[in-house]
C-alpha cells in the first residue's frame, strides 16, 4: 500500500493536434502534423486530426469530466499555428482559446499545466528549415513570450517543450513523426535546436520577464536493458541509451554531450560547429522540475547491420497494447539512476498510461482492466519511491480522452475516457472511476 501527502499532484495529460480539431478555426493556419498525416501511408488508415476528439468545441464538457476525476490538475498544449499563423503575425483569438481554457479550469479548482510545444510546429516555420534552421530557436522564444505574456497569470506550472526525442529523432530520423525525414544529420541539428530554444525560454522566462511559476523540460526517457552480459549486447544497451536518454539528459543536466555519441554520429554529422560556444551553457540553464513521460523499458541486442549497433530483443514481459513491455520495476531504477547520475530536482510524472483493446460495451461501460492494473501498477510505484525519499512531485495519467495516436491514427486507444470518433460522445471507463478512487483517498 502506498500513500500521497495533500500537495502531491494528480492529474491527466492530453495534447493540442491529438485531441481539439478545428484546424481551420480560429485563424489557425496547417501544423506540420496537417500536412504529414494528410500524405497517403504515413498514418494508419489514413486519420488525421482535422476532427479529432472536436475539443476546441467540446472543452466544456471535457472540464466537467476532469473534474468528475477529483484531479489536481490538467495538462494541455498550445498550437503554435494558432498564436502565429504566419511568422511574426501573433493572433490573439488563437490565444484566447487558452485563455478561456484555463480560466475555467480555474473556476473548477484545476490547476493548468501547459506544455508550450507538444509537434505541431507551423507549415510557414517548416517551409523555412523546420528545427533544422537555428532561427527556429528565435521563432519559439517569439511564441513562448506571447505564451508568457497572455497566460501566466491563470498557469501553474509551464513545460517548455515535450520529447524533444520525439520531435527531433522520430521526426527528422526515423521519418515516423512530422516532417517525415529520414536524415541523421538533420535530427541532431534539430535535437540540437530545440533543446537550445527551451533553454532560451526559460532564460526569458526568468531573467527578462521575471516571471516565478515553476518551468522545465518533459523527456520521455526508458530504461535501456542489454538482452544478455555479452560485450556485444552490452554495448548495443549503451548505444540506444545513448540516442534515447543520454542525448537529451547529458545536455540539460551536465551541460555537454555524451562523447561516445558524438563519436558514433559523426558519420552521420560531418560538422558539429552548428554547436555554438555558448550554446550548452543555455542549454543548460537551471529549470524548476523534470518532467518525465514513461511507458516502458526496452530490451536491445547488438546488431552489425543496425546504424548504431543495435535491435530490440525478444522479450518475455507482459506488453500493452503498443506492444511495449509493462515494466514498473523498472520505472523505479529509471528514478533511482536520475537521482544518481542527473538531477535532485522535483520530478514530475507528466504522462504515464497504456493502450489496450477497449470494447464499449452496450450500456456504455468500458471494463478496461488491463489499463486498471497498468495504472496502479505504477501509481503504487511512484508512492514507493517517495517513501524512499524520490521527490516525485506530481503524476498525470496519458491520457484523458481517447485521441489520435500520431502515426497509429485512432486505433489506438490511451485515454480513460471513451471517445466514439462517429458522434463525439465520451464514455467513462473503469479506469477513470479507479482513477477518482485513488485520487479520492490519496492512497492506493
Ligand atoms: O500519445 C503520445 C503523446 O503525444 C506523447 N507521449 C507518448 C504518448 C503515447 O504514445
Amino acid at each position: 500500500m502506498g500513500t500521497f501527502s495533500k500537495d502531491f499532484i494528480f492529474g491527466t495529460a492530453t495534447s493540442s493536434y491529438q485531441i481539439e480539431g478545428a484546424i481551420k478555426e480560429g485563424g489557425r493556419t496547417p501544423s506540420i502534423w496537417d500536412t504529414f498525416s494528410s500524405i497517403p501511408g504515413k498514418v494508419v488508415n489514413g486519420d488525421t486530426g482535422e476532427m479529432a476528439c472536436d475539443h476546441y468545441h467540446r472543452f466544456e464538457e471535457d472540464i466537467e469530466i476532469i473534474k468528475s476525476l477529483g484531479v489536481d490538475s490538467y495538462r494541455f498544449s498550445i498550437a503554435w499555428p494558432r498564436i502565429f499563423p504566419e511568422e511574426g503575425v501573433y493572433n490573439p483569438e488563437g490565444m484566447d482559446f487558452y485563455v478561456n481554457l484555463s480560466k475555467q479550469l480555474l473556476a473548477q479548482g484545476i490547476k493548468p499545466f501547459v506544455t508550450i510545444y507538444h509537434w505541431d510546429m507551423p507549415q510557414w516555420a517548416h517551409e523555412k528549415g523546420g528545427w533544422v534552421n537555428r532561427d527556429s530557436v528565435k521563432w519559439f522564444k517569439e511564441y513562448a513570450q506571447a505564451c508568457f505574456k497572455a497566460l501566466d497569470e491563470y498557469v501553474d506550472m509551464w513545460i517548455t517543450h515535450n520529447e524533444p526525442w520525439c520531435a527531433a529523432l522520430l521526426g527528422y530520423h526515423q521519418g515516423v513523426h512530422a516532417p517525415g525525414h529520414t536524415n541523421m544529420d538533420e535530427a541532431v541539428k534539430a535535437a540540437h535546436h530545440i533543446m537550445l530554444s527551451h533553454g532560451e525560454a526559460v532564460k526569458l522566462y526568468k531573467e527578462e520577464l521575471k516571471l516565478e511559476k515553476p518551468i522545465g523540460i518533459t523527456l520521455n526517457l526508458s530504461p535501456i536493458y542489454a538482452a544478455s552480459n555479452s560485450q556485444n549486447d552490452l554495448l548495443a544497451a549503451n548505444n540506444m541509451d545513448g540516442y534515447l536518454n543520454r542525448w537529451f539528459l547529458d545536455p540539460i543536466f551536465k551541460g555537454k554531450y555524451p562523447e561516445d555519441m558524438m563519436n558514433l554520429y559523426s558519420k552521420y554529422v560531418h560538422s558539429y560547429e552548428f554547436i555554438q560556444s555558448d550554446d550548452l551553457e543555455l542549454i543548460s540553464y537551471p529549470c524548476d522540475f523534470l518532467g518525465i513521460n514513461f511507458y516502458n523499458r526496452q530490451l536491445v541486442e547488438f546488431s552489425g547491420a543496425s546504424d548504431f549497433l543495435y535491435r530490440l530483443a525478444y522479450s518475455d514481459y507482459p506488453k500493452s497494447g503498443m506492444g511495449w513491455d509493462i515494466s514498473p520495476k523498472e520505472f523505479k531504477s529509471l528514478i533511482y539512476r536520475l537521482r544518481q547520475e542527473y538531477t535532485q530536482l522535483p520530478i514530475y510524472i507528466t504522462e504515464n498510461g497504456a493502450a489496450f483493446d477497449d470494447v464499449l460495451e452496450e450500456d456504455g461501460t468500458v471494463h478496461d482492466t488491463d489499463r486498471k492494473q497498468y495504472m496502479e501498477q505504477h501509481i503504487l510505484a511512484v508512492a514507493e519511491l517517495n517513501q524512499e525519499g524520490m521527490n516525485i512531485a506530481g503524476y498525470y495519467l496519458w491520457s484523458l480522452l481517447d485521441n489520435f495516436e500520431w502515426a497509429f491514427g485512432y486505433g489506438k486507444r490511451f485515454g480513460i475516457v471513451y471517445v466514439d470518433f462517429e458522434t463525439q460522445k465520451r464514455y467513462v471507463k473503469d479506469s477513470a472511476k479507479r482513477y477518482a478512487e485513488i485520487v479520492g483517498a490519496r492512497k492506493i
